[in-house]
């Protein structure tokens, strides 16, 4: 269970800084005690962070829960979620005064029944406003008090539930100045964002307060901007705890500043978080290009795992079908964890490997690859005993083996329940061989009523067809 810790101050007083965190250090050392080691196969991306002392999150779109892969994923691989779009102005007060929950509620469900932390995004945004906000008719003290209510109203509703808030987004240009396309810049000037911060800690005391932003990572005129006034805001003792590096990358392009950048960030006392991570190419997508994104998201994880302020890496959208990346970006995608038919791909095991783990029971990191072996042992005029092997090129925890026989023509199996339904017939394992590492066999036989089933059917595992062998 994610327990939400009063904010430790976070201060920077005349040039005297104070680390509250050591986020992923302390809780990696709890793993390491002897015996623990050896039991660290974690085959899922939560199991193996947890195991670090990080989360790991998604970007969630609710739209997609009622798909049963995409939830069952979105619960098991991620320890926390972000409301992709839910918790955002538009869609939580889209005409003053009158607030919608819905979305961000079900998230927080979603997140209760399986454990999550919820990252709550985003309060204070120049993008996705509706347009009595947006469209400049607000006064300055007008949309102070928008702004502060928007916040109150947002972080009282969600305390208790949301560990995080991103209170202010994307608030600097490129070249390190304050965004002068945000309404809130242009009418409120720079004070908004210490408001912004000070209002928050006001509605909610526990939640860590952030500020996030893109094109980040590495040490530049951006970053810059946003490092003079993070430290700013500390000296003037504004509750701030947190740095959101959102990480929309480019395949091939990592900066190589991005570890030496979290940590003047870590220096200032403040926890880090990858909140948005994910790494585009141009399309189509193939296999050495896939392989060099695996790599890079393995050396983003590494990254976070060497800062031991980075609390977590968030990627932005489950699979390649859920990208904010093609609508964005024409001819770019395949920037996520899993494919578009939410298989996980090379960056699935990059990640998991950089946490740790090892690829296991869950999503089939390879369907295509088995083998079967179906071998009439013995015959006589009205039966057979046939004996099937299985080679799998993916570890299993549980497997069921299917393939057609003649209506009716089982009758009786060892080493796993073979039933038939027509002409299907279909093998699950028993208890004691449910287990299979990644290159492994396993073999169950039964006995058939019908002398004319000799030649091998096509076998499948876990509904793919395996080569003969
Ligand atoms: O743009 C990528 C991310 C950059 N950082 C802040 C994030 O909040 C942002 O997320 C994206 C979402 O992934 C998109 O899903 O923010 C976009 C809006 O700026 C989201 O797109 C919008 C579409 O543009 C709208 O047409 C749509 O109505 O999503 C909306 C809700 O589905």
């Amino acid at each position: 269970m994610f327990l939400l810790v009063r904010r430790a101050a976070a201060v920077i007083a005349a040039g005297v800084m104070v680390s509250g965190f050591a986020v992923n250090g302390g809780a990696s050392a709890q793993t390491s005690a002897p015996g623990e080691a050896g039991a660290l196969q974690a085959a899922t991306l939560r199991e193996a962070a947890e195991a670090k002392g990080v989360f790991v999150g998604a970007a969630v779109n609710n739209g997609r829960l009622g798909d049963g892969t995409y939830s069952s994923i979105a619960s098991t691989q991620f320890s926390s979620v972000t409301a992709e779009n839910a918790m955002k102005w538009d869609a939580t007060e889209p005409s003053r005064g009158s607030f919608n929950y819905s979305g961000g509620d079900r998230l927080v469900e979603f997140a209760r029944a399986n454990d999550q932390q919820v990252y709550g995004h985003t309060l204070v945004w120049h993008s996705q406003l509706p347009s009595w906000v947006s469209n400049g008719g607000l006064s300055a003290g007008d949309l102070r008090n928008a702004m502060n209510n928007h916040i109150t109203n947002l972080a009282n509703h969600y305390e208790g539930s949301v560990a995080y808030w991103d209170v202010v987004n994307e608030a600097f240009d490129e070249d390190g100045s304050r965004r002068d396309n945000s309404v809130f810049q242009r009418t409120l000037g720079d004070g908004y964002i210490a408001e912004a911060f000070r209002t928050a800690d006001a509605a909610d005391p526990n939640a860590k307060l952030c500020i996030n932003d893109y094109n980040i990572e590495g040490i530049n005129a951006k970053s810059d901007g946003l490092y003079n006034l993070v430290r700013s805001l500390l000296s003037q003792g504004v509750p701030i705890d947190c740095v959101g590096f959102q990480s929309h990358l480019i395949l091939d392009q990592i900066p190589s500043s991005f570890q030496a950048n979290l940590q003047r960030f870590a220096d200032l006392g403040l926890e880090l978080i990858i909140t948005e991570l994910d790494i585009r190419m141009r399309l189509p997508a193939d296999a050495a290009k896939l392989e060099r994104q695996g790599q890079q998201f393995a050396s983003v994880t590494r990254t976070c795992l060497a800062v031991s302020a980075c609390a977590g890496i968030t990627v932005w959208g489950v699979s390649d079908r859920d990208s904010w990346v093609p609508g964005t970006f024409p001819g770019e995608g395949a920037a996520t964890l899993y494919d578009e038919n939410l298989r996980p791909k090379p960056a699935f095991n990059g990640m998991l490997t950089a946490l740790g783990g090892t690829t296991g029971p869950g999503p089939d990191p390879d369907p295509a690859s088995c083998t079967a072996n179906y071998t009439v042992t013995d015959r006589w005029n009205s039966g057979s005993v046939v004996r099937v092997t299985v080679t799998t090129g993916a570890s299993l925890s549980g497997w069921t083996v299917t393939f057609a026989l003649p209506a009716g023509s089982v009758t009786g199996s060892w080493n796993a329940q073979v039933g038939q339904s027509g002409t299907a017939v279909t093998a699950t394992n028993a208890s004691h061989n449910s287990t299979v590492a990644v290159g492994g066999s396993f073999s169950f036989g039964f006995q058939t009523n019908s002398g004319a089933t000799y030649t091998p059917p096509t076998v499948s595992l876990n509904g793919t067809a395996c080569a003969p062998a």
